[in-house]
């Protein structure tokens, strides 16, 4: 990986406990590759928009995309990807509450550094990671979902739909995006193998939110049926797309 050619993609929704924290760890650790960080806030009614436009006084680097509604994690990452800077060769699409474990990001941009990849996927789900606090029928219908997703595509990654990928920008920018929930983490996931892309899987960490840290906007039971409809969508996809 070049100077400065990765766009990080952080989506956020009322995260002034964390979003701070999220900025500076990036920036402090990886300022020489990140030629920008875009953070895409939906309508936070909280302090997260100001926390942002004060670090942008000094930070060139950060950009900020404010939605109006309706807002939703697919919107969100869709506006994020479509206004990454034509200068950036890779991209990284995260959630902007992961703060503890800032070091995975480097895990990310070294195995991409190796050469032989398209894209790379965090790993909860691998040898070498962690999850902790992860809710038990999160994880049942995450493992299900997963099965499914093997068992009629054959895909072997074992954490299609964690928001902790990167990609070359092509990858990004060939893909047809669809889910404007949280199953676009699924899609992310899912298309570009299906198009033949190389994706690898490092070891992550995903540790549940401490009070400190806000809360969770995820909700299985309104956010499940978003994941089931990714299904069929790849099934026409991958009949579109075959190689
Ligand atoms: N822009 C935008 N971001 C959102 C929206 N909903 C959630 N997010 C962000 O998406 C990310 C994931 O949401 P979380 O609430 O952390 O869901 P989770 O990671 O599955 O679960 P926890 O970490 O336990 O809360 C966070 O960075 C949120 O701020 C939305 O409607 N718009
Ligand atoms: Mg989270």
């Amino acid at each position: 990986m070049m100077k400065e050619d990765l766009s990080i993609v952080t989506i956020a929704h009322n995260e002034e406990k964390v979003i701070g924290k999220t900025i500076d760890g990036l920036l402090s650790n990886y300022r020489d590759k990140i030629l920008e960080l875009i953070i895409v806030n939906d309508v936070s009614s909280d302090r997260t928009a100001e926390i942002v436009e004060s670090k942008m006084k000094t930070e060139p680097k950060i950009k900020l995309i404010s939605r109006q509604p309706p807002c939703g994690v697919g919107r969100a990452i869709k506006a994020g990807f479509k206004s990454v800077s034509p200068k950036a060769s890779y991209i990284l699409t995260m959630d902007s509450d992961f703060v503890e474990h800032i070091e995975d990001v480097g895990k990310l941009i070294a195995r991409m550094e190796q050469g032989d990849c398209d894209g790379a996927i965090g790993s909860r789900f691998i040898s070498g990671s962690r999850i902790e606090g992860y809710p038990l029928t999160k994880k049942i219908m995450n493992r299900l979902f997963h099965y499914v997703v093997w068992f009629l595509f054959g895909i072997k990654q074992k954490d299609l739909s964690n928001n902790f990928k990167i990609y070359k920008r092509e990858v990004i920018e060939k893909m047809p995006w669809r889910s404007d929930d949280f199953a676009i983490n699924a899609e992310t996931g899912i298309l570009p193998v299906l198009s033949g892309y190389k994706v690898c899987e490092v070891p992550a960490s995903w540790i549940g939110r401490s009070g400190e840290q806000g809360k969770s906007k995820f909700k299985l039971f309104k956010v499940g049926w978003g994941y089931i409809k990714v299904i069929p969508y790849a099934l026409s996809f991958a009949g579109k797309n075959r190689r």
